[in-house]
């Protein structure tokens, strides 16, 4: 389901990132809702720098966003028509418009290099916080564990190995199709995982600590 996840704009993150995570979370008419309101706000910013920016590249990656998050609506609309669902607005989508609403207040105060500088920080960090919600995953290694012990994702994804133990630790398959070698404590390794296979990996400093990793 990786193409409509992504399609969706990380609607699920989103909503996990405001707290549907605890509760039943939302219903796919709420994320619906999500979706084209997430996308809505970066088409709002990105028409108001049209007009706004300084420079040229801005005003070129402000098009590209309306265009881009334009074609993501329209594709998402017509899934939901596919679906038969009908968004329903919520809390989420809600508190979205409302922190689009104020950035767009804020950045029209701005002007020049300024309104550059602001437009661009925002964009960069929505769009980080969105893709990492999108594609990435964490294993903690904390007291001798991998946690969790079995993860599965989808081809393209990121898989990142946090180290939280007090000494070094290593991801490695068994069949030799990743090693990370050793991870210091607080550092982290990062594998995309490319090739669709099941992995077995261990720690190769403590063979007693393994894992598997599933690319679907
Ligand atoms: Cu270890």
């Amino acid at each position: 389901m990786k193409l409509i996840s992504a399609t969706w704009f990380g609607a699920l993150a989103l909503a996990a990132a405001s707290g549907w995570a605890q509760s039943a979370g939302p219903t796919d008419a709420q994320i619906a809702a999500i979706v084209v309101t997430a996308n809505q706000v970066d088409i709002d910013a990105g028409k108001l720098a049209q007009s706004m920016a300084a420079s040229k590249d801005v005003k070129d990656f402000a098009q590209l966003m309306v265009t881009d998050h334009s074609g993501v609506n329209k594709a998402a609309t017509e899934l939901v028509q596919k679906l038969k669902v009908t968004p329903e607005d919520n809390p989420t989508s809600a508190s979205l418009k409302k922190g689009g609403d104020e950035n767009v207040a804020k950045l029209k105060q701005l002007k020049g290099a300024a309104f550059d500088r602001a437009y661009v920080d925002q964009e960069v960090t929505y769009h980080v916080n969105v893709l990492d919600a999108i594609d990435k995953h964490t294993v903690v290694v904390e007291a001798m564990r991998f946690v969790p012990e079995r993860l599965s994702v989808q081809r393209g994804d990121r898989v990142v190995w946090v180290n939280k133990d007090l000494f070094a630790h290593t991801a490695t398959a068994t069949g030799g199709a990743f090693d990370s070698r050793n991870i210091a404590p607080n550092a982290s390794w990062t594998y995309v995982a490319s090739e669709p296979a099941r992995y077995a990996y261990v720690c190769s400093l403590h063979t007693t600590m393994t894992g598997t990793l599933t690319v679907q």
